[in-house]
């Protein structure tokens, strides 16, 4: 179904990952259609990519465009609700996603994830289930990889992570399964409160044929007449039940795999091979292949990975952590012999951050709290130590920790203020890491 072709002015809000995708599918698809960008970035990147007849608007808003166009693609960073967009709805004019592009030329199978935590994780571990079988699967969306990239390659079936932004703007996704992992407070800059946010991330459950939610999370309950079927500890479909003294992932009554034989770590990841199986099973992925993936399976970096252990001294790189219930996944459980040093802060996105207290106060922890909203963690411990930057924390943490101490860091706040992402702040982390700990043995050679 070419559903673009008809449209005539199309204009793309934004020039990111997103806005260049679409703009690569609508030359593909759009014929005789005028393509416009906009981009409110003065300097967007990947302006240099865009094909010579594709104008582009930076630094502002062009209402003229705007309001003469037939359809507006826009990029998930940009909100709806921004007054500019607003005007355009106003007026009766399409306002789509990427996702709705997808959904409307996709023509396989396709498996949609959601939650706060854990997207990344259950949408890569499904495609390595999918691999493992032999099928030629593509992986995609908020993970990383733009969902419109992926149809050039013809897969037989996609595994999407959406965010609640993609799914704000996608309304005719037709998929196998979905599943809704979990809901903690996230994006509050955004939303205009938790059942607000709750609410668009609900509305992947309006798309799909297989309704997937958490026992152990009743906000992620399916409010539809869609089949739903649930994961969880100790209830739901897809569970854990006791065998010789072990926990086993259960399906259906099935017991499938020792908890003990995933490579994954964390009693989180637990949960998100439930999960995983659920979405497997409801595309048809066989139990041998579950399982091979669940054994080799060992994570995506930047998702509590070890950097070096020196001098008895382990660093652990969690940029991933965005938001808090992410940074108590990391915590929770946590056993050291030594002292826990925990770097948090950065672009706190509106967030509040108590409920880690709880989890801090049981901690042996030096507090270090950086970046724009690092005074928000002040309050956590007694004796928080405030600094500017990452770095001038790892400085500290490096001169201060002992034999049996961690350097972790797993900020629960999005890195935006100080780094281009969290990729580039968990690199910095590990590099940072490997620079200083090296540092200090020379030091101490020399000395
Ligand atoms: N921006 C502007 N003006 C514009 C357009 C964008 O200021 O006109 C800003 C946005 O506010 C944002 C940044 O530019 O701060 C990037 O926004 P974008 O929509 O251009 O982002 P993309 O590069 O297209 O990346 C997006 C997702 N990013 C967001 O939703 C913010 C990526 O998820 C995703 O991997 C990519 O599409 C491919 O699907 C990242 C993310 O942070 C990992 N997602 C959030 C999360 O997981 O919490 C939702
Ligand atoms: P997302 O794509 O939703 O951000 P990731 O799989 O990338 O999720 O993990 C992001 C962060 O959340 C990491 O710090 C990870 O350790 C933590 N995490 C992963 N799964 C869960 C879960 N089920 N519950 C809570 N935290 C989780």
């Amino acid at each position: 179904m070419n559903t673009v072709a008809a449209t005539k002015n199309i204009v793309v809000i934004g020039l990111g990952m997103t806005g260049l995708s679409v703009v690569k599918h609508l030359v593909k698809k759009a014929d005789g259609a005028t393509i416009r960008v906009i981009d409110t970035r003065t300097n967007p990147p990947g302006a240099e990519q865009l094909p010579a007849n594709v104008a582009l608007h930076a630094g502002g808003w062009n209402m003229e465009w705007l309001l003469t166009a037939d359809q507006i693609v826009a990029s998930p960073g940009v909100a709806l609700a921004t007054p500019e967009l607003r005007a355009a709805s106003e007026q009766g004019i399409e306002i789509v996603g990427d996702i709705e592009l997808f959904a409307r030329d996709v023509s396989k199978p396709v498996i949609g994830i959601t939650g706060s935590n854990g997207k990344s994780t259950v949408t890569s571990l499904v495609g390595e289930m999918a691999k493992a079988d032999g099928v030629n699967v593509g992986v995609g969306g908020n993970i990383g990889f733009a969902a419109l990239d992926m149809l050039a390659n013809d897969h037989d079936l996609y595994v999407l992570e959406l965010s609640s932004f993609q799914l704000e703007t996608t309304s005719s996704l037709d998929m196998v399964a979905a599943v809704f992992l979990n809901l903690s407070e996230d994006h509050m800059d955004r939303y205009d409160g938790m059942e607000d946010y709750r609410q668009a991330k609900l509305r992947i459950f309006e798309q799909t044929q297989l309704a997937v939610w958490n026992h152990d999370d009743l906000q992620t309950k399916a409010q539809t007449s869609v089949k739903a079927i649930s994961f969880g500890f100790a209830e739901g479909d897809y569970t854990l039940t006791r065998r010789d003294g072990e926990e086993w992932l259960t399906a259906n009554g099935e017991q499938v795999m020792a908890v003990s034989e995933i490579a994954l770590v964390g009693r989180h990841n637990v949960a998100n091979c439930l999960a995983a199986m659920a979405l497997a099973d409801a595309a048809g992925i066989s139990r041998n292949a579950q399982r091979a993936a669940m054994r080799e399976y060992t994570g995506l970096p930047h998702r509590c990975q070890q950097v070096i252990k020196h001098d008895g001294v382990l660093w652990v790189n969690d940029s991933k952590a965005t938001n808090p219930a992410s940074t108590l996944a990391a915590l929770d459980g946590l056993q050291l012999a030594g002292k826990l040093h925990l770097l948090v802060g950065g672009d706190g996105k509106g967030a509040e951050f108590s409920s880690l207290k709880p989890v801090l106060d049981k901690l042996d922890v030096a507090l270090y709290c950086y970046g724009r909203d690092g005074h928000a963690f002040t309050a956590l411990v007694a004796e928080p130590i405030v600094v500017e930057t990452m770095q001038q924390a790892m400085d500290i943490a490096a001169e201060t920790s002992k034999e049996g101490d961690m350097v972790l860091l797993s900020p629960a706040c999005a890195s935006f203020d100080q780094f281009p992402n969290f990729m580039v702040r968990g690199d910095t982390f590990a590099g940072y890491a490997r620079e200083i700990t090296a540092r200090h043995s020379e030091e101490s050679i020399s000395g």
